[in-house]
């Protein structure tokens, strides 16, 4: 028998346009969309009627780390509760970071990773992987991934010096390194050696609190290292990604390099368009140690008004959330030095109705750029598009329900995460995914979860082949025009100089 659902009377939005229609999907993929007649389709075909209700195409969180070792504990939200919080919050497809550590194999980094998230996925799911250390093995098998894994994105940390931190030198060759394949280079934005000279200071000082953090390293410290990486991807000719833009300062380079014709991108997250630092600065440890994550929440409250604009604008690319969650006694390790706390925080459930609230309610983007920025341009840029990120015959079969009028007030007390905190508490909302399809199948509706844990599929990504092509770099039209000197060699008199 076909699995297959009819969903009937919604509206759906893509991210070029909305219309009225019905939705038929067989077998995970969408077959239909436009006006349907039930008489066309089996009689046990079962309906899901939405009666006006927009119909989005299944958010994609394009950074999250579920299940991360990282800073002497390991994330809360594992595969199963974090694809569960964002199917409550309609994501329908995250990207998570294979981290290696330095030295280790990236292809069993790889290989470890598919492992926990294979048995445990509730929706589909794709890897970036983290490139933390450079040399021969390290290039040999960025090809591998990439020809035989499914890899198309390679991120380099800028900080977490002595752990994660590559040099520019290193990360020039990563870059080049994946121009050659045909994959994107994605950033984390902040200069390690100043974050630590920051932090070293604000120690000195006696403060060792979560206020700390962000002293430690202001927004010239990422704005410095955006630039830094768009100048050396635009040295290698390579497009390049920036994640977790979480100052203005770094979406402003960005802004202004983008004008410039270069090929950059950037990700603002949940957190940072959701709320601002200012919590840090809280008097309950716990709740201030909540906001800690790196880049810094940014205390300026203008902060996620400004990257909300740039969202707007198209400057800024795609929205992830870099959900890392970190329970009261994991943060606690840091509870008498700041640099201790586990840097992250929650977002993937709650990415999409922040972007809609803070987005569409405030009148900055339509309902078509809420698509956009939550779904369509992430696909694009990761190449499975359409097959994520659009309503359309051929696509998968995931969308989310996503009604406009309905509201919610965010509390840990009623979020699916496992982490014991929502930093966006208390926060209501208006526009909210009633219900999420994963595959055609209904695992969201009434508030409750009917998801099946390793149900989700690995999506392989594919390089980009031509399509990095085509733009001209200084130094290339430099050696172009070398190459074009053919010049007659001087015959004529020459002044003889004075000893
Ligand atoms: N930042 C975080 O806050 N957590 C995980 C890794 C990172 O870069
Ligand atoms: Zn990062
Ligand atoms: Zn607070
Ligand atoms: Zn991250």
């Amino acid at each position: 028998m076909k699995k297959q659902l009819l969903i009937k009377n919604g509206v759906v939005v893509n991210e070029d346009r909305q219309f009225k229609a019905d939705v038929y999907i067989q077998d995970g993929v969408i077959q239909k969309v436009g006006e349907i007649d039930q008489s066309s389709l089996p009689n046990d075909c079962p309906v899901l009627d939405v009666a006006g209700k927009l119909l989005v195409p299944g958010g994609i969180d394009t950074h999250t780390h579920f299940q991360l070792p990282f800073m002497g504990t390991v994330a809360v939200d594992d595969f199963d509760i974090g694809t569960k919080a964002s199917i409550a919050g309609g994501t329908t497809f995250i990207i998570d970071f294979v981290i290696p550590s330095k030295g280790e194999s990236i292809l069993k980094a790889y290989d470890q990773w598919r492992k926990w998230a294979d048995e445990k996925v509730n929706c589909d799911y794709s890897l970036h992987v983290a490139i933390t250390w450079w040399s021969e093995e390290v290039s040999r098998d960025m090809e591998i991934l990439v020809k035989e894994r499914g890899v198309n994105s390679f991120k380099v940390f800028m900080a977490y010096k002595g752990s994660f931190m590559v040099t520019d030198e290193e990360m020039f060759h990563i870059f080049k390194r994946c121009k050659e394949l045909g994959a994107i280079a994605q950033v984390h934005a902040e200069n390690g050696d100043m974050v630590h000279e920051g932090q070293k200071k604000m120690l000195e000082m006696g403060i060792c609190g979560p206020e700390g953090h962000e002293m430690a390293r202001p927004e010239e410290v990422e704005a410095e290292a955006t630039n830094r990486a768009i100048m050396i991807a635009n040295r290698v000719n390579t497009p390049v990604y920036i994640v977790h833009v979480m100052s203005k300062g770094a979406a402003e380079v960005i802004s202004k390099h983008k004008k410039e014709g270069k090929k950059v991108y950037g990700e603002p997250i949940a957190a940072g368009l959701g709320v601002d630092g200012t919590h840090m600065w809280n008097k309950d440890w716990r709740h201030a140690a909540a906001y800690v994550m790196g880049p810094p929440i940014r205390p300026d409250p203008q902060t996620k008004e400004v990257l909300m604009d740039y969202l707007a604008s198209g400057d800024l690319s795609c929205v992830g959330t870099d959900n890392c969650t970190f329970c009261a006694d994991q943060k606690a390790l840091g509870k008498d030095d700041f640099t201790k706390i586990p840097n992250g925080v929650n977002g993937v459930e709650d990415r999409m109705s922040i972007v809609w609230e803070n987005g569409v309610n405030k009148g900055k983007l339509t309902p078509s750029e809420f698509v956009r920025a939550t779904s369509s341009a992430a696909a694009k840029i990761f190449n499975i598009y359409p097959q994520k990120g659009r309503i359309d015959v051929g696509s998968d079969g995931d969308i989310a329900v996503w009604d406009p009028q309905a509201t919610k007030t965010i509390s840990a007390s009623t979020h699916h995460h496992a982490v014991d905190f929502n930093i966006f508490e208390g926060i209501q909302v208006k526009g909210i995914a009633t219900h999420t399809i994963v595959s055609g199948n209904v695992v969201w509706e009434n508030n409750t979860l009917k998801t099946v844990k390793g149900s989700g599929k690995f999506v392989p990504r594919k390089p980009f082949g031509c399509v990095f092509d085509g733009i001209v770099t200084r130094d290339e039209l430099r050696n172009e025009l070398l190459r074009k000197v053919d010049r007659e060699p001087y015959t004529g008199p020459v002044i003889v100089l004075d000893k």
